[in-house]
């Protein structure tokens, strides 16, 4: 028998789960790995909203974002990876400082808050790149939030440098770094690690980095790339040293699993994903990640149905309005010319949330009177 306020499960294993979750109890990696494979989606799912509700109540948010990145050029070679091209190859590119802004510009509107950049690992680019970069984006778009470089480009960088992480930070810092994108977390099991990303950065040094920027005040987000060779038990053991480490620094604001496109990668004998394990796997996520506050349903890798659908399996967020998105395009994906506003907020909508505009840092922001305006005559 299912336990109020639940009803019975498909699955009765589920009940001790539901009852902890219901006294606001923490999962175990047992708990986990039956989330993670129980065949009763709707059962996971029903638990998993009701963390979402608890926590965020009829609410979806969205932000309106675009993303830049100045460089595809890598000297790792992912087999995850459609995005990449190596130093000197026909599908590479780098932009000048000067390109970066005219790039952004091309659609920086006021009413875009946060620009999304990360790049390739560019064997030429030095922290003085960026922090040009960064400065010049600020001179031209003030009000934009830079929520750029993931764990594995700092890394990048403070050894090209031959600087310290810390200095690395406080110099992007100072010239306009915001936050930091939960990229290149991957899986943190090394088994994956060296099959699927054989950059230098491993699992554990990816939260190293993470400790160290939230200590130096900069939130940042954390992924986790499912779908390809891990087994549910190696998704289990990433969520779980996510939350270990946002006990101690509570500096994760969201957490967004990637759902695999293998197109164009070297694992392309793989199949995507299927909507069960991508809903599980947000269901997953909402309940294992009890210390993070947002689970967003990534539209762009999701496909907006499926990304409409999570909304009820555990997530709370969309991401945003996503101009320009490459990494996901260059592997299949079909959302890399962005989503209108109205879009989004039709599909919250739709899915009887209510929208609200929020900025990187999950502040809620008053709807701009033009964009009312449209809404009222374009529902
Ligand atoms: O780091 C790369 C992944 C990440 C593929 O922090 C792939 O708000 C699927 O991290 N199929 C980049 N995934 C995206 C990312 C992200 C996206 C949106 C919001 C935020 C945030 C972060 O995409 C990479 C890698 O983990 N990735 N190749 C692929 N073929």
């Amino acid at each position: 028998m299912g336990t109020a306020p639940f009803g019975p499960f498909a699955d009765p294993r589920l009940d001790p789960i539901a009852g902890k979750v219901e006294a606001n109890g923490r999962l175990s990696f047992s708990d986990g790995l039956l989330v993670a494979t129980t065949p009763d989606l709707l059962g996971v799912g029903r638990i998993a909203n009701l963390v979402r509700e608890r926590l965020h109540g009829d609410v979806a948010y969205f932000n309106v974002n675009r993303h830049l990145n100045p460089t595809n050029v890598c000297v790792a070679s992912c087999a995850l990876c459609a995005f990449a091209e190596k130093y000197g190859g026909a599908r590479g590119w780098t932009y000048t400082v000067d390109q970066a802004v005219e790039v952004a510009a091309r659609d920086v509107t006021e009413t875009v808050t946060e620009l999304h950049i990360v790049g390739g690992l560019h064997p030429k680019l030095g922290v003085d790149y960026y922090e040009a970069l960064f400065r010049a984006l600020k001179l031209h778009f003030p009000w934009v939030h830079i929520k750029a470089l993931t764990m594995v480009e700092l890394d990048f960088l403070a050894q090209r440098s031959k600087l310290s992480v810390e200095e690395i930070v406080g110099r992007l810092t100072a010239a306009g770094l915001d936050s930091c994108p939960g990229g290149g977390a991957e899986i943190f099991a090394e088994r994956v690690r060296a099959q699927i990303c054989d950059h230098k950065t491993s699992g554990e040094r990816w939260l190293e980095i993470a400790r160290t920027v939230h200590r130096l005040g900069l939130r940042s987000n954390c992924t986790m790339l499912y779908g390809h060779i891990e087994t549910p038990e190696e998704r289990v053991d990433h969520l779980i040293r996510l939350r270990e480490l946002q006990d101690s620094t509570g500096g994760f604001q969201c957490f967004i699993p990637l759902a695999f496109h293998p197109a164009n990668t070297r694992l392309d004998h793989l199949a995507p994903t299927t909507g069960k394990l991508d809903l599980q796997t947000i269901a997953l996520s909402r309940l294992m990640l009890d210390n993070i506050p947002h689970v967003k349903a990534y539209w762009i890798m999701l496909g907006a149905k499926t990304a409409q659908v999570a909304l009820h399996f555990g997530a709370d967020d969309l991401d945003g309005t996503v101009v320009d998105e490459r990494i996901t395009r260059a592997a299949g994906g079909e959302a890399g010319a962005g989503m209108a506003r109205r879009e989004l907020e039709h599909l919250i909508g739709e899915a009887q949330r209510v929208p609200v505009e929020r900025d990187t840092l999950y502040r809620e922001l008053p709807t701009p009177p033009e964009i009312r305006r449209i809404s009222r005559t374009n529902p």
